[in-house]
């Protein structure tokens, strides 16, 4: 049977390596992100899948109705929902930061993602079937400086994960928070507004993880037979792990 793919965020990165895979695997897709050209791109190149495309910005909620009210006939039933749509800017500490960077992770990690979920659960309980799969990260449980916001809305995205898999409880739908590290996409020249210099600098020497092996756990996540939920998975590449804690001491 015919599956169908609902992933914001497809123009770039995770995203858009989720979409390849589905794409691969038979999916049809719905695929949804701001730019329109790279959104055009991609159904050009999965010529042979049925890929429906909108332009939406995840924080306009209006939009997000409507992209959902506006699906066809053939794009209706959504097997799965990636909630990928996301970012992180600045990384400056909170008593230096920029509320508006603030207010921009607010608008697109969390309500962003709860106006999608809304707009899509209804009929993913009426037919009994879902996958929920949202992209958490290692920042929703481990602080670290500058992380302050972007980490705290990815706490939103743990715990609201949680949370529906609650009230979900005996409809059949599955809820799953991914929770990478270090990944290389767009992700850092979008965190220090273009500076490509700066983003460059945090993959330096390390072999992070990609959008491809993200994608395959995406995937990993959906093959599980329908009786199995992963809640959290948290991964990182193996040049990733902890610091100590740090402490101040009174000659520093
Ligand atoms: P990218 O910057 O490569 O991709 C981000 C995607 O989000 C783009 O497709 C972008 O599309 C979309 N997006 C951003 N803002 C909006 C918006 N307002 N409305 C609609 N779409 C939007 O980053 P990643 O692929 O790395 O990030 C994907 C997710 O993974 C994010 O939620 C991020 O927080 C999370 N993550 C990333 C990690 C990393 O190290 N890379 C690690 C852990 C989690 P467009 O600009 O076209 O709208
Ligand atoms: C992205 C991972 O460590 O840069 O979510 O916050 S991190």
């Amino acid at each position: 049977m015919k599956k169908t793919a609902f992933i914001t965020g497809a123009t770039s990165g995770f995203g858009r390596a989720c979409a390849e895979i589905f794409a691969e695997k038979g999916w049809d897709l719905v695929l949804s992100g701001r730019r329109e050209d790279r959104l055009q791109e991609l159904q050009k190149k999965f010529a042979e899948a049925s890929v429906h495309i909108v332009v939406c910005d995840v924080r306009e909620r209006a939009q997000v109705e409507a992209m959902v009210a506006g699906l066809p006939d053939s794009h209706v039933d959504i097997d799965l929902l990636v909630n990928n749509a996301g970012l992180a800017l600045g990384m400056k500490p909170a008593q230096e930061a920029d509320l508006d960077d603030w207010e921009i992770m607010v608008d697109t990690n969390i309500k962003g993602l709860m106006y999608v979920t809304r707009a899509l659960l209804p009929s993913m309980v009426r037919r009994g079937q879902g996958h929920i799969i949202n992209m958490g990260s290692i920042a929703g449980s481990w602080p670290y400086p500058g992380g302050n916001t972007y980490g705290a809305t990815k706490a939103f995205v743990e715990q609201f994960s949680n949370n529906l898999r609650a009230d979900l409880h005996g409809t059949g739908i599955r809820v799953s928070n991914i929770e990478p590290g270090l990944a290389e996409s767009e992700f850092s020249v979008v965190r220090f507004h273009g500076d490509r210099e700066k983003a460059d600098a945090v993959y330096e020497g390390t072999e992070p993880l990609t959008p491809q092996d993200i994608a395959e756990i995406v995937y990993w996540l959906t093959d599980r037979p329908p009786h199995v939920n992963i809640n959290r998975l948290e991964v990182m590449p193996v040049c990733q792990s902890w610091g100590p804690f740090a402490v101040h001491r009174k000659n520093e």
